[in-house]
């Protein structure tokens, strides 16, 4: 059984906090300091991001991790002062203080607030360890760090977390696991992990990303109410302070560091389906015509492990699936695609060239004595691909040209923790080697555990993206370390279908948002267990709001494609798969954003409004971008619960009702009419409805507004929906700003940025709520608007590269 309870972290071995230290050397942005037989750096890598690494042994310092994707900074200013007690280096923005009898490390910022700043006390150092283990040559003593809480720090993010989003006074396991089916909001370290917290502390932003592959461990506050403790069973300390002072700076430079989410294939935003199994050709085609013969709105069907012949990967199971190209396109005619499961384990087998390919090369983990490491997972007998090694996740890539060949479309990394039947639910053995492919690179499993998800999606993006370099890869994983947004979207894996999981889905996805992985989504239904009618149609009422939209099951269980449970399920399931896809444009324009700055897609009401406090409690309703808040019912014969709405003005978006925030209400959210609410003065471009992404133009795209007095900006990017043409200024961006007044509402919208043309006709402008006005001007123009098409005033447009005013005299 996998180790998910706590570990106290402070006993165990003698724990030595570093003592006196003196300056080494220094540059121009960064300082060396000895301390004992350590060398501490402290590095200023851009005005508000700092790393400091400990190296026990003394060697030289290295940040090369799976976690980072930049290490090239541009030059910035830097100052440092020295004295006999104290180091200082000062960006525009933050200062690190560095006190040298004890050293310990803090930082503050232009405005004196400080964070990050060592306990006096315990700081940081090793702990010595007694017990001579087979592992202290390579993998060293444990290493701790402890910080200082600061007044009113409240902590949050630390990745896939199901049980809330505050995490202030608890204990967080950092271990890639495959819990039991049937996991609880009490379940601590999950499938990814993410050793990254963001603080607030009086609505100010900061956070540390503790970047140790090995089984890390936080104490946030827990043991002791004024400190918090991060640290690991080996390695060298190294960790990043984010100064903020806003959660989406904290944000956005963590992505920076980490990487960022890619563009995805616009098709890879619509609606999914799945089963473990659809077993074979004909059940899937079934599914396919299901959807297009009832009109609700589908883009991929996923091939789980039945496909594969003997559960081999990559290959096909020829009584199955006799044709799978034929298949595949025939199925693209009707508009799906098409995505494969992709397992670690490759079944040792001396007639499967896979397995025998891979041992001829050398690519796989191995034992303390040299021997090929076996385990137990699907197909029996596994050997394990070293995805540390670059040359395996190259073969594994090219592996796939397999499923490409036949027009698959996607892949889905699953079992990566790894996940190990022997023992039942086992991960692999920390003495377990990874040989690395170069001399010197070897390393034990116990150190890189954390990054054998990330590492696998990482060979299957790479692989996509030399196997068809001119498209977008999508690659879903189950597992991964810190970074892993920029290989992968991530699924949580096996999820229940009990109303607790639908609700544990809104803090889970909130808390990946904050740690950067905003492209991510639960299985829509549930998977273990059987879902029902009301739990289906509510988990979408919920579902359609995610990054990722996709049903999914297991074996056994009952079917649940969303018209299974007849009526009135069927068509609540429909209405909200509908919207989901008229949404598309609101969506991708997040997803960019998001490619930009790692601002969430999901995101928690605290990343907008860090300085209102009743937002850390806000964690079973959630903001799809800024503009729509979602409150999805979580129980079943419910139709009313709480809602808190933040500051501004909010539409109810079915019954058109207004209300000013913050406010307590209790919303009325019959089934098919969930607790949806628009902020005001936003534009919500949306499409025409389409059975599949691309079935049809955006034409006409409507841009809903919601006026009530006050003034936002929105925007609305499109680009090819595919391929890379963006980077070479092939997209359409607008920035579309709405002022609104008792007398007179007035949209603008700015010219069309980049070389992108989207093919329509018409802009819809719909003011939702205005059923009479004075006049309407456009570009200074009279005009006959539309009324009273649902509730709303119309204003049609053309699409024109040039802006446009518009206004309404009321
Ligand atoms: O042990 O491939 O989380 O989505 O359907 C089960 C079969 C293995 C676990 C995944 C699930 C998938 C299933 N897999």
């Amino acid at each position: 059984m996998t180790q998910t309870f706590e570990k106290q972290p402070e006993t165990g071995g003698r724990y030595e906090p570093l003592g006196a230290g003196e300056l080494l050397d220094h540059d121009d942005n960064s300082l060396r300091l000895r301390a004992g037989s350590t060398t501490v750096e402290v590095t200023a890598l851009a005005p508000d991001l700092f790393r400091v690494g400990m190296f026990p042994a003394g060697g030289p310092p290295r940040y090369d991790s799976e976690a980072i994707d930049r290490e090239d900074w541009d030059p910035i200013e830097v100052s440092m002062k020295e004295s006999d007690e104290e180091l200082t280096l000062s960006t525009t923005a933050a200062t690190a203080q560095i006190s040298l009898n004890p050293v310990r490390i803090g930082f503050s910022d232009a405005a004196g607030r400080e964070f990050a700043v060592d306990d006096r006390e315990l700081g940081m150092g090793a702990v010595e360890t007694t017990d001579a283990d087979i592992f202290s040559e390579p993998l060293g003593s444990p290493v701790r760090l402890y910080k200082r809480r600061e007044a009113g720090e409240r902590y949050f993010g630390c990745g896939e977390r199901t049980s809330g989003l505050e995490k202030t006074g608890s204990h967080q396991v950092f271990y890639n696991v495959d819990p039991p089916l049937g996991h609880t909001a009490s379940f601590n370290n999950l499938y990814s992990s993410i050793p990254f917290s963001l603080s607030l502390a009086n609505g100010k932003a900061h956070g540390l990303f503790f970047d140790n592959t090995h089984r890390v461990e936080f104490d946030l506050a827990l043991a002791s109410e004024d400190r918090a403790y991060y640290g690991a069973e080996g390695g060298a300390i190294v960790y990043y302070v984010f100064c903020g002072p806003t959660p989406a700076d904290v944000v956005d430079r963590y992505t920076e560091l980490t990487g960022r989410t890619p563009m995805p294939p616009l098709w890879s935003l619509g609606n999914q389906q799945c089963r473990y199994s659809y077993m074979n050709e004909e059940e899937v085609r079934e599914v396919a015509s299901g959807f297009r013969e009832r009109d609700i709105p589908c883009d991929v069907i996923y091939l789980d492990i039945h496909y594969m012949d003997g559960y081999r990967v990559f290959t096909w199971n020829e009584d199955r699936f006799p044709d799978p190209q034929g298949l595949i396109s025939d199925l693209g005619e009707q508009g799906f695609r098409v995505v494969t499961i992709v397992d670690p384990g490759v079944k040792v087998d001396e007639n499967y060239s896979v397995y025998t390919d891979g041992r001829e090369k050398d690519l796989y983990c191995k034992t303390r004595e040299g021997e090929e490491y076996h385990n137990a997972v699907w197909p029996g007998v596994c050997a394990f691909p070293d995805f540390t090694n670059p040359e395996t996740r190259e073969w594994w890539g090219q592996n796939q040209k397999v499923f490409t060949d036949a027009g698959v479309s996607g892949i889905w990394c699953d079992m990566n923790e790894p996940a190990l039947f022997i023992p039942d639910g086992a991960t692999m053995p920390d003495d377990v080697i990874h040989p690395g492919g170069r001399a010197g690179e070897a390393r034990w499993h116990a150190q890189i555990h954390n990054t054998y998800g990330s590492l696998m999606a990482r060979a299957a993006r790479e692989g996509l993206l030399a196997l068809h370099p001119d498209e977008r890869p999508f690659v879903i994983t189950r597992a991964g370390y810190a970074g892993l947004q920029r290989h992968a979207m991530q699924w949580t894996g096996d999820n229940s279908s009990w109303w607790e999981h639908l609700w544990m889905s809104m803090p889970q996805l909130q808390n990946l948002a904050l740690s950067g992985v905003a492209w991510a989504g639960v299985d829509i239904g549930g998977f273990g267990g059987d879902t029902n009618g009301e739990l289906l149609a509510r988990w979408y009422e919920f579902g359609v709001f995610q990054p990722y939209c996709r049903n999914h099951t297991t074996l056994g269980t009952r079917h649940q494609e969303p018209w299974v449970f007849g009526e009135p399920y069927e068509s609540v399931c429909r209405e909200m798969i509908k919207l989901r896809q008229r949404l598309l444009p609101y969506l991708y324009t997040l997803f960019e954003k998001c490619h930009r700055s790692g601002a969430p897609i999901l995101r928690p009401l605290l990343f907008e409004y860090p300085e209102d406090e009743t937002t850390y409690t806000a964690d079973d309703e959630f903001l799809l971008g800024e503009a729509l808040l979602v409150a999805p019912i979580t129980r079943p014969g419910v139709e009313h619960r709480h809602v808190y709405l933040p500051e501004g003005t909010w539409f109810h978006y079915y019954s058109g009702e207004r209300f000013d925030g913050p406010a307590h209400i209790l919303a009325h959210a019959p089934l098919g009419e969930p607790a949806l609410y628009v902020k005001a003065n936003t534009a919500i471009p949306m499409g025409p409805e389409a059975s599949y992404t691309g079935e049809r133009p955006t034409d006409p795209l409507t841009l809903l507004v919601h006026p009530a007095e006050g003034t936002e900006e929105s925007t609305l990017y499109e680009d090819a929906g595919n391929g890379f043409g963006y980077r070479e200024g092939e997209y359409a961006r607008r920035r579309i700003s709405c002022e609104s007044s008792e007398a007179r509402i007035t949209i603008h919208l700015g010219e069309r940025e980049g070389s992108f043309v989207p093919e329509r006709e018409e802009v819809r402008l719909q003011l939702r709520g205005v059923v009479e006005a004075k006049s309407v001007l456009v570009d200074g123009g009279e005009r006959e608007p539309g009324l009273g098409e649902s509730g709303a005033l119309t204003v049609s447009l053309g699409e024109e590269a040039g802006s446009t005013t518009v206004e309404v005299l009321l």
